[in-house]
């Protein structure tokens, strides 16, 4: 998968803030944050959709949720809140092909979303 940018991104080739890292899930800043805190956590695996995953996988979304509660407490967001969002297809707005969700605190958000 050459050819993704999030593969590039776990590889070291395109740079990326990577704020954790484990065995089987790379976390770093979104480019374009959409409040002041934004990371996108994703498997090293290239998955391209949520609608991709194969029985193998679900112990590596347990392990993207555990990662997701190691940040919350790291980037100081557990008390007041977070959201951790997956855009699945284009009418969900995924742009890139790479399963990933989106982790955003550090401000108030309105439900349901745009
Ligand atoms: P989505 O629209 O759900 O597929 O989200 C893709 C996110 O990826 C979007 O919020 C912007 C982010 N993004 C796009 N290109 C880059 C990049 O080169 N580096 C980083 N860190 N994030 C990127």
């Amino acid at each position: 998968m050459n050819s993704c940018l999030f593969c590039s991104i776990i590889k070291g080739d395109v740079k990326g803030d990577i704020v954790y890292q484990d065995e089987s899930v790379v976390a770093f800043r979104d480019i374009h944050p959409k409040a002041p805190v934004h990371i996108l956590i994703v498997p090293r695996k290239h998955i391209a959709t949520l609608l991709d995953l194969e029985q193998g996988d679900k112990g590596l979304m347990g392990d993207i949720f555990y990662a997701a509660t190691r940040l919350a407490k790291d980037k100081g967001i557990s008390e007041d809140g977070f959201r951790v969002v997956l855009n699945c297809g284009p009418g969900a707005g995924q742009s890139v092909y790479h399963i990933h969700f989106h982790m955003l605190g550090g401000r108030s958000f309105s439900w349901p979303p745009g």
